[in-house]
């Protein structure tokens, strides 16, 4: 059976993946390929209550609640959407997977990293990205834009914009941990540029990986 791609986009709040994973969307259909554009938490009916619970920072949830709940959200996302759109032969682009669970979980909220990696591995029925991009920029630059966004109005503050940028630090730290650690599937693009040039360089990593 023809198999799409599955690319993921991660990084830290405010790093533009929500805007380049529309983006890149946009452009592979122009380009007359079939592609889907999902997010995590989310991207399902049972992930949008998820998620609303989720990121309503008036809900208070202990970590192991939260851990659980981005894991309930990507099994379902998995088995319900992403795999048969992959089987169906679409390319899916995902903004955030489970690297955000090992960064924001695991070097954000300390939670054992092996376990994680079981954890995952059950959510994900074992499904690995063929690319993930992080999208790398410092912690304050990333927070100012969703600063701004917010008092714009277009969104309100969520679950982690309230936690300290130490927090934030370290969930960096796990992103750029992971892509250390697995340089064959993750690249770090440079986000502190122009929404055009992060664009470019994504496309072209893309471009390398449809054409292999
Ligand atoms: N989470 C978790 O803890 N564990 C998990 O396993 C998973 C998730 C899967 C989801 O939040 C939260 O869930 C997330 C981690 C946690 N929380 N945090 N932090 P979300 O989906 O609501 O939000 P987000 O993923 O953090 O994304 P975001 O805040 O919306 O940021 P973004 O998608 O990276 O950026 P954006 O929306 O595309 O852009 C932000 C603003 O910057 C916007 O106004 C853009 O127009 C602007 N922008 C974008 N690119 C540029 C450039 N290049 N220059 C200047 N301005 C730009």
């Amino acid at each position: 059976m023809a198999r799409g791609r599955f690319i993921t986009l991660e990084g830290v709040e405010g790093s533009g993946k929500t805007t380049q994973a529309a983006i890149l969307a946009q452009a592979l259909t122009k380009g007359g390929r079939t592609a889907i554009v999902t997010h995590e938490p989310g991207g399902t009916r049972a992930g949008e209550a998820i998620r609303a619970i989720f990121l309503d920072p008036a809900v208070s949830l202990d970590v192991a609640a939260e851990l659980l709940l981005v894991l309930a959200d990507r099994a379902q996302h998995v088995r319900e959407k992403v795999r048969p759109a992959l089987e169906a032969g679409k390319i899916v682009v995902c903004d955030r997977y489970s690297d955000s669970t090992t960064a924001y979980q695991g070097y954000g909220r300390g939670f054992d990293l092996k376990l994680l990696a079981d954890l995952n591995r059950l959510a994900s029925d074992g499904l690995q990205p063929d690319l993930t991009i992080v999208l790398d920029l410092a912690v304050e630059t990333g927070l100012e834009r969703t600063r701004a966004r917010a008092k714009h109005g277009s969104r309100g503050a969520d679950r982690f914009e309230g936690e300290r940028a130490e927090f934030h630090r370290k969930v960096r730290q796990g992103f750029l941990a992971v892509a250390c650690a697995e340089p064959a599937r993750v690249i770090v693009i440079n986000a502190d540029r122009s929404l055009e040039a992060v664009t470019a360089d994504i496309r072209s990593r893309v471009d390398e990986l449809l054409k292999g």
